[in-house]
């Protein structure tokens, strides 16, 4: 069950090494001012400044990412962390440009379930408006265009780089192709990580070769086609293996609740 945000590495146990963000390459928050890390140094130290999941700008105050970025897998409970914070304009984690905004109020898909991984979205709501220019605009509820198979969609995050424990401290993206539903479906139908359902995921990555994923601490960061947030990194079986594409939440089943927390 690989399901957790970048835990330190000593606690993290990954299925099976494989390539991070794997196969991707740099990228930069000038370019993508609506990435942000989510962060709590208390909890996660300094060294990366507390980062343990990604999330998007969607509007000044507010930031979407993954709900069980706010659980506590063992537990299964609802974390608090008292110094939970959104960094903005920070490409590199082990530097201090941007801003370190506290988050003031948090908001969970009320259907989120953590034994299904369903609707796996969270509102954060920040402490101080940011730059109305650095959002990134939303799908639109019930939208299916963007998540037709082959779809070209582009994955972000500070996430482990091959699977096995390396963290980058700077952002990386890497571009995958929408995966079927039936595919997905037969992929994960009753593996130990959970299984796929397709009103509420959606499956990225090169479904025979592998090589390209998001991983762990990459969760709740975007899934980006043509400019617009369309999914949350959510979970999967292990990073980049064949046969195991990320998945995703298909923010388009839930853009009103989302838009309603705006
Ligand atoms: C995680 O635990 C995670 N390969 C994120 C993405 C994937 C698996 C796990 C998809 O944060």
């Amino acid at each position: 069950m690989v399901l957790f945000a970048a835990l330190p590495a000593a606690l993290a146990t990954p299925a099976t090494p494989a390539a991070a963000i794997v196969g991707g390459v740099r990228a930069s928050t000038t370019d993508h001012p609506w990435m942000v890390a989510v962060a709590s140094r208390s909890v996660y130290g300094d060294s990366r400044s507390g980062q343990f999941c990604g999330g998007t700008l969607v509007s000044p105050t507010k930031v979407v990412t993954a709900a069980h970025c706010l659980y506590d897998e063992t537990t299964g409970e609802r974390v608090n962390r008292p110094d939970l914070d959104v960094i903005v304009g920070r490409t590199d984690l082990a530097g201090s440009v941007g801003q370190e905004v506290p988050v003031v109020s948090t908001w969970v898909d009320p259907d989120y379930a953590m034994s299904t991984n369903e609707w796996d979205v969270a509102v954060l709501t920040l402490a101080e408006p940011q730059d109305p220019s650095s959002v990134l605009p939303m799908v639109a509820q019930g939208a299916t265009a963007p998540y037709a198979a082959g779809t070209a969609a582009t994955v972000f995050g500070w996430g482990d780089l091959r699977g096995n424990g390396t963290y980058p401290t700077t952002l990386h993206q890497v571009q995958v192709p929408m995966v079927a539903d039936s595919t997905c479906a037969a992929d994960y139908h009753s593996g130990p990580s959970g299984s796929y359902d397709g009103r509420t995921m959606v499956c990225a990555g090169l479904q025979s070769l592998g090589g390209r994923d998001a991983c762990q601490g990459d969760s709740g960061g975007p899934l980006v086609v043509a400019g617009r947030l369309v999914g949350v990194v959510s979970w999967g079986e292990g990073c980049a293996e064949p046969g195991h594409p990320g998945v995703y939440t298909r923010l388009a089943a839930m853009a009103d609740a989302v838009r309603g927390q705006l």
